[in-house]
């Protein structure tokens, strides 16, 4: 009730005022103080009530509050308990891969002496069984072309890949320590999905909540490190364009930072690894230079046959004229160290624009290796390479027996024709057949013949681990 109103009835008590004939001023006067009285009461009630309402929200507030770290409890329980339990899921194609690596091809290889560089077709065979192995774990890389996303810490790394997400509600976690950082495959989907994978391959979904929450104190509450027990994540998730790339958030890499150790250089370079593309992020916000560890970095990498593409990312925090000179300073020093990129970019992963660029854009680059990759192809081929490798040797030391065989027949004619008959020398002929024995490539031949026998059954197994992805 406000003043007014209770003033309107003023008038209304001096018209009844004017009626009463007797002590009518005291009467309207104490009318009016009791009214005033009871509006007075009226307010503080409010106002009581107002205060009591406050205090309930607090309460309210508080209990929410508590419902929440009841939550974290027990999400923290829950998450580390799922990641404990998970089991990869079991693909019988796989399995069988794997035995036929693990029993009738070992088997092959260790009765066979005529392949020097065995140890480089074992490891062949070992990238291959783990290639398909991330195949059947990560179906939604199959087929991607994996762009990672490299640099130092704080680059800006996870930032840059935020800004093509589509959906707010998902947000790569940034300003993590790399060393908890963990690294995440990112593919375009039609709805958000996120699954962290335990160091058994075993998978676990996470609801967006959830991973937000992963993203601050929650992992500095677990009190251990939760890349521990989910080394990778994956996330699908809407974006623009990019259905044939999977960008790779790797936990960044910094030999010179406090607390960095030897595995995660070793971590980051195992991804570059298998990456076909590396988007190099360098933050120019400190002083606008590539660091010397990014340069060595580089470096080493451009060895591989890979497209290099540097990112300098934070251009909002630098004028115009800064980042014409900074891109300037990156062509010089990237020519100098002899490092081969297809383009420079100054971005900003906040505003998700690019400022300018030198060779090709950001854009135009992505597009460009937004390509499909036929990763069956390459894997039969790599496959193909490694029995290659051994019928090459083999058919080697068949060509080699088989010319001393001949050594020996021409042998057996030159005493022939200098009168000597060999037959009838009994030690002599002995000799020449135990020579004929040692160097027969009948055991060669039997080899090759196994040879081919194996290599269409790993070839079938391993087009079947493709035919249980379908
Ligand atoms: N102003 C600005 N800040 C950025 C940009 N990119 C990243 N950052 C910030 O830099 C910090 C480190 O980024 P983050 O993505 O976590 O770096 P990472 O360690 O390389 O993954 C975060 O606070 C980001 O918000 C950018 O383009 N502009
Ligand atoms: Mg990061």
């Amino acid at each position: 009730m406000k003043n007014n109103h209770i003033e309107d009835i003023y008038p209304k008590l001096d018209e009844v005022g004017q009626i009463i004939k007797f002590g009518r001023k005291e009467i309207v006067y104490s009318m009016k103080k009791s009214l005033n009285n009871f509006q007075e009461n009226f307010k503080s009630l409010i106002t009581k009530n107002e205060q009591q309402e406050e205090k309930i929200d607090i309460l309210k507030k508080g209990i929410m509050d508590r419902q929440l770290n009841l939550d974290t409890l027990n999400n923290k329980y829950d998450l580390v308990s799922s990641f404990l339990g998970a089991n990869p899921p079991k693909n019988e194609a796989m399995e069988k891969f794997k035995d036929l690596i693990a029993s009738d091809f070992i088997e092959f290889a260790n009765n066979e002496s005529a392949l020097a560089e065995e140890a480089k077709a074992l490891l062949i065979l070992q990238d291959v069984e783990k290639r398909l192995q991330d195949i059947i774990t990560f179906p939604s890389i199959y087929n991607k072309n994996i762009v990672a996303v490299g640099g130092g810490f704080s680059a800006g790394k996870s930032e840059f890949i935020n800004s093509f997400f589509m959906d707010k509600e998902i947000k790569l976690p940034v300003g993590i320590n790399p060393v908890t950082a963990i690294p995440t495959y990112i593919t375009v989907g039609k709805q958000n999905s996120i699954k962290g994978y335990s160091y058994k391959g075993g998978i676990v979904s996470l609801s967006s909540k959830l991973y937000k929450e992963l993203s601050h104190d929650f992992i500095k509450s677990l009190g251990f490190n939760l890349k521990d027990i989910a080394p990778i994540m994956a996330i699908e998730t809407p974006m623009k364009s990019y259905e044939n790339i999977c960008f790779i958030d790797t936990p960044g890499y910094n030999p010179a930072n406090i607390g960095y150790t030897d595995s995660d250089e070793d971590t980051s370079k195992e991804y570059l690894k298998h990456a076909n593309t590396l988007l190099w992020t360098i933050g120019i916000d400190t002083n606008g230079t590539i660091p010397a560890s990014d340069l060595e970095f580089l470096e080493s990498i451009t060895l591989d046959d890979k497209k290099i593409y540097i990112v300098a990312n934070k251009a909002d925090l630098r004028s115009r004229d800064d980042i014409e000179d900074i891109l300037d300073g990156f062509e010089e020093i990237l020519d100098e160290y002899d490092i081969e990129y297809e383009g420079i970019s100054a971005f900003s992963s906040i505003n998700k624009e690019e400022l300018e660029y030198r060779g090709i854009s950001l854009f135009d680059f992505l597009e460009e290796v937004n390509n499909p990759v036929e990763v069956q192809r390459s894997i039969l081929a790599e496959l193909k390479d490694v029995f290659n490798m051994y019928r090459v040797a083999i058919n080697e030391q068949i060509l080699w027996t088989k010319n001393i065989q001949s050594h020996l027949k021409s042998l057996e004619l030159d005493f022939l024709e200098s009168g000597v008959d060999i037959e009838d020398n009994d030690k002599a002929n002995e000799r020449i057949e135990n020579m004929r024995k040692l160097f027969n490539h009948d055991y060669l031949l039997k080899q090759l013949k196994s040879l081919e026998t194996l290599e269409e059954m790993i070839l079938q197994s391993a087009r079947e681990v493709f035919i249980s992805l379908e």
